[in-house]
């Protein structure tokens, strides 16, 4: 019996093992060889040879550019994207160079190269995204690269297709140089990529109101839950910008009102709409982008804080906002999603933003207390706040070594909550999502899997036990 029992033992050992390793994208659990670049970083760059879809040579020269990037509390981060494509006859234009989640399949970024054979951008990851594709069309010849985003800054490469490239005739409607097929907007020549950032779930962004004293780290003064979606034009600029803005908690005495700042000048639409979806209110303003009012006084948005340990999750009222931006955009100027979405504090007339874009003369970061602290936090997809009171450290146990590491270690600290300390606001929509994603990578595919085997070897001693006695 007792070898059976060892058995049974190692058995359960290895499904609490495989339970226990979904926590993605923690890069000291990534074994070295998938820490790619390293030497790119020289460069240098490496060249390596490979082949298109009909099997034509292509050399790839990589000078991607790796290294910890700017933390402002963000935990999504950006990559530049540089790619450069020639033939035997020098630069190729018009190729489509496209990159997307190799996982979720989400478009991060199209572009199409200009005369001297470049296509350029900015895509922002959230730590759910291990691996992108980077795919290059060019006529019916697709070349295709996978890269891991782990601590990587830029992709960078240059793409010599052997011969003369076949551009051939594609059906184009618009003529924006973005075929039928790959164009989302195949009848507008202004726009051709709908790009959902930071992800397909959007992201919740949480506020401490007490600025610039440090407040009590509860992060649920105000919580907003951000939906931001890009139209690219065929250069892979930004061309329009929408978002979707719902109060979700207000856990303070004071009133705010939520703002967005933009670079130049645009028409900016909004609609508020009530919890339960009727428009209330639709206005329309053509101008500078600095100070957009996205969502109106706090104390009028929403019916009850969402903080309270007896409450039920109520939602709040939500904003649609469009805005069309009067020239395009590069990307790497927005920066992260939600951008420069801030609250204004009714009470103390003080703002309070992300850290990372004002700073006093003295070179320090106006929004980051001495402590290294910040006012605002973004989180992807959903995330339950801390109950009134309750600091998001004890909340959330990896939180502090997530920030105190500037964020290299626990990036995805807000996946582990204690349970009593949050508001339950994760939902089964997003559960379900989440389990969807599981299925995907393969984590909760094998966890079931261990616990089956478990199952099976659990019966199997108590069946030896009941013959046994
Ligand atoms: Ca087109
Ligand atoms: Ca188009
Ligand atoms: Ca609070």
């Amino acid at each position: 019996m007792k070898t059976k029992r060892q058995v049974w033992v190692i058995a359960l050992l290895a499904a609490t093992a495989l339970l226990a390793t979904d926590c993605k994208k923690d890069k000291d659990a990534l074994p070295f060889f998938l820490l790619g670049g390293d030497e790119a970083a020289s460069g240098t760059g490496t060249t390596s040879e490979g082949e298109t879809s009909s099997g034509t040579t292509v050399s790839t020269t990589n000078t991607d550019v790796t290294g910890e990037g700017d933390f402002e509390f963000q935990t999504t981060e950006t990559i530049d994207i540089n790619i450069n494509v020639t033939d035997d006859n020098g630069p190729v234009a018009g190729a489509n160079v496209s990159v997307s989640d190799t996982d979720s399949e989400e478009t991060l970024y199209q572009g199409v190269t200009d005369e001297n054979g470049n296509a350029s951008g900015t895509i922002e990851v959230t730590p759910e995204t291990e691996n992108v594709g980077v795919t290059i069309q060019v006529g019916d010849e697709t070349i295709e690269q996978e890269v891991n985003t782990d601590n990587l800054q830029e992709i960078n490469r240059s793409v010599v297709i052997d011969g003369t490239a076949n551009t051939g005739t594609v059906a184009d409607s618009d003529g924006d140089g973005v075929s039928d097929e790959n164009d989302h907007y195949p009848q507008d020549a202004s726009r051709s990529t709908l790009v959902l950032v930071p992800s397909a779930d959007g992201q919740v962004v949480a506020y401490e109101d007490l600025y610039p004293s440090p407040g009590d780290a509860d992060f649920n003064d105000y919580v907003v839950k951000v939906n931001n979606e890009l139209d690219l034009d065929s250069s892979g600029k930004v061309v329009r910008i929408r978002g979707r803005y719902q109060h979700i908690a207000r856990g303070a005495g004071y009133s705010h009102t939520l703002h967005l700042t933009l670079p130049g000048n645009g028409t900016v639409s909004r609609s508020i709409y009530s919890s339960s979806g009727s428009l209330e209110s639709e206005t329309s303003n053509q101008g500078s982008l600095t100070a957009i009012e996205i969502m109106p006084r706090s104390n009028t948005t929403i019916s009850q804080s969402n903080t309270g340990t007896s409450q039920a999750f109520a939602a709040g009222k939500y904003a649609e906002v469009e805005i069309i931006l009067d020239s395009p955009l590069a990307r790497n100027e927005l920066g992260r999603a939600p951008f420069d979405l801030y609250v204004k504090v009714i009470n103390t007339g003080k703002e309070v933003h992300f850290p990372g874009m004002y700073f006093e003369t003295d070179g320090s970061d106006r929004y980051m207390d001495s402590n290294g602290f910040p006012w605002a936090l973004s989180v992807p997809k959903s995330w339950s706040w801390p109950y009134e009171s309750a600091n998001i450290s004890d909340a959330y146990p990896d939180f502090e070594s997530w920030y105190l590491s500037m964020g290299q270690e626990n990036r995805d600290w807000y996946e582990r909550s204690v349970e009593g300390e949050v508001f339950p606001y994760v939902n089964d929509g997003a559960l379900a999502a989440y389990i969807r994603a599981g299925f995907k990578n393969g984590s909760i595919l094998w966890a079931l899997l261990a616990i089956g085997i478990a199952g099976l070897f659990a019966m199997f001693v108590y069946r030896e036990k009941a013959h046994d006695s």
